[in-house]
């Protein structure tokens, strides 16, 4: 391979491959592109569950709502995770793409899926829901598309590690695997396990839509369905989680407090995310009460523990980095002086803290299997995933393309003041919808429905004003987080198009990368203390009390549905 191949960043010294980076372009253009879709049909389901408003009419409410779940959550998720594996292998490690034509055919088979899929949803009258579950029918075209993205998706798992392959044996990095290509290698060691079960369930469906199979057995489907559905948000907080690590080192020259912790936290992932499925079957006829008690309430907390060391271990890096580099003032001076400015920084921090206090301990909750039965298939649900999928994985996502336009296409970020304000935006609107989704869901308000009010049910039933008003909230949440959501669209093909041209070896008006924080000042900071991260601790004290007292006042509020005395 000649070296004609790659080139130089200036900005950052990363030695990249040009084939490599043709295929994240791609992949991180058609992701961007799936978002704008799925964002413009969030608008639509939002407006139908504002009472006031009540945009569509049934069938187009579910016509938006299935493709609104499936093009983000599935197509604009994956299509980044792609990008970020080829980015973690070739780009982190120095070394040429395994195989880049085969990265291409990829790409097709993705891009050809998710249009299929997609015509499915909204030509032939596929409303089945992001879950499909059978024995709802959706075309036979609604489960190849799907099929064909997830076989493009298992070949770029392949390329990720074909290229690990290549950098061992031509040494193109010293030492163990970096930390950040070690958790892109447990996202990839999930996805394949996730797309395997995927395909389990999705061929049997696909077939008996044509015909060939008799009947699919709902018990069943949903078991595999959701060792599928479950892993597959495993792979995008392995992933987030990485990126969170990469932006310690970018924002703060950190490195990590612990390596082995680290990554003992990220085996964790794969060690007990299929026992984590169940918490999706609490309330499931098929599968017994000891059976759903141990894989949720005990099995699911390592889950639990991986994350919440990452919680603390990422932070934890920053303060270290920031008091090190003489920022050592007060419990948070570290904090003060962070750039928030910068929207790769404060995506990733309101991505913590989202994900763990609305996303994290809300998710804790639901997964207990008696205190499942408060909030099972209410508007809580959709409330906490928009914590942990938005505000977590997409929002990390958001803040990590900001950082790579220049890196990768050689252009400035156009209007800059607006891109400092987009994760604020976009984070404001978020956590008001998840939270006021969740106040509903509390209320009882069931997710999925068209219509609150439900004029033409047979049993009338009005809900409390108070709910009613949590769902206006949320509508009024949701437009702030569709502004946020569009901007980020606009800015970043923006920049694609009209950013002011960078040369190869031109550097970006403002440096995008910190210099490393050295063993000397480290050094310089144990000496003046033991405990280099005391706000981090004081945070992580907060945490686990709002943890425990949310926890706590869920059993008590159990306890109040139905009177013993
Ligand atoms: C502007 C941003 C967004 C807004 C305003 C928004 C809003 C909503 C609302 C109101 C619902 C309907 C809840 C119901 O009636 O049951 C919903 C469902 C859903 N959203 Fe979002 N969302 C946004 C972004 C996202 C993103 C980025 C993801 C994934 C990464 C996502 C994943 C989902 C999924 C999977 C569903 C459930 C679909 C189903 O029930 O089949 N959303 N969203
Ligand atoms: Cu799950």
């Amino acid at each position: 391979m000649s070296d004609s191949n790659f080139r130089t960043c200036p900005d950052t010294g990363l030695y990249l491959d040009r084939p490599a980076l043709k295929l994240i372009q791609f992949n991180a253009v058609a992701a961007v592109v799936f978002l704008l879709v799925g964002g413009i049909l969030a608008l639509g389901v939002g407006l139908t569950r504002w009472p006031e408003v009540h945009l569509l009419g049934a069938q187009d409410f579910y016509t938006a709502l299935t493709g609104h779940g499936i093009n983000v959550l599935i197509f604009w998720i994956i299509f980044f995770e792609i990008a970020v594996l080829y980015f973690a292998s070739s780009s982190v490690l120095r070394c040429r793409l395994a195989a880049p034509k085969l990265g291409w055919v990829a790409f097709a088979l993705m891009i050809i899926g998710a249009i299929m899929n997609n015509y499915a949803v909204f030509m032939l009258n596929s409303a089945v829901m992001m879950t499909s579950y059978a024995p709802m029918p959706a075309h036979w075209s609604f489960y190849l598309g799907l099929i064909l993205f997830a076989v493009g998706a298992l070949i770029g798992c392949f390329i990720f590690l074909g290229t690990l392959v290549i950098a061992k044996k031509e040494k193109t990095y010293e030492g163990s695997l970096p930390l950040v290509t070690f958790g892109a290698l447990t996202a990839c060691i999930i996805a394949v396990f996730t797309i395997a079960s995927g395909a389990l369930i999705l061929l049997p469906t696909f077939f008996w839509q044509l015909g060939l199979v008799s009947h699919i057995d709902a018990g069943v489907y949903r078991l595999i369905w959701w060792a599928f559905g479950h892993s597959s948000q495993q792979i995008n907080v392995a992933a987030h989680i990485t990126i969170w690590y990469l932006v310690g080192t970018i924002m703060f020259g950190a490195r990590p407090l612990s390596e082995k912790v680290s990554r003992f936290a990220f085996l964790l992932y794969i060690a007990v995310l299929q026992i984590a499925s169940a918490h999706h079957l609490l309330v499931d006829p098929g599968v017994s009460a000891e059976w759903k008690m141990f894989n949720t309430s005990y099995a699911m907390y390592l889950a639990v523990m991986a994350s919440m060391t990452h919680g603390l271990t990422v932070p934890g890096a920053m303060e270290a980095a920031q008091r090190a580099r003489g920022f050592n003032n007060g419990l948070f001076e570290w904090l003060r002086k962070a750039p928030w400015g910068n929207p790769t920084f404060s995506s990733v921090m309101i991505s913590i803290f989202g994900f763990g206090f609305l996303g994290g301990i809300t998710g804790v909750m639901m997964g207990t299997e008696q205190l499942n039965l408060i909030i099972h298939n209410t508007l809580y649900v959709p409330g906490h995933f928009h914590a942990t999928v938005v505000l977590g994985t997409t929002m990390t996502f958001m803040g990590l393309t900001f950082w790579l336009v220049p890196i990768l296409f050689r252009r400035e970020l156009i209007l800059k003041p607006l891109c400092k304000l987009q994760p604020y935006i976009f984070g404001l609107g978020m956590t008001g919808v998840s939270m006021f989704l969740m106040g509903a869901g509390t209320m009882g308000v069931p997710r999925r429905h068209w219509d609150v009010s439900f004029t033409d049910s047979s049993y009338p039933y009005e809900f409390a004003s108070s709910a009613l008003s949590m769902l206006s909230l949320n509508g009024l949440s949701v437009v702030v987080a569709v502004i946020g959501g569009a901007m980020f669209c606009l800015l970043i093909v923006g920049a694609l198009l009209f950013g002011k041209k960078l040369g190869e070896n031109e550097k970006c008006s403002e440096p995008i990368i910190v210099a490393a924080v050295t063993d000397e000042q480290y050094a310089e900071l144990h000496k003046t203390t033991k405990n280099t991260i005391p706000g981090t601790f004081l945070l992580g004290m907060i945490f686990m009390t709002t943890f425990a007292l949310y926890y706590f006042i869920n059993w008590k509020y159990l306890a109040e549905t139905w009177g013993l005395s």
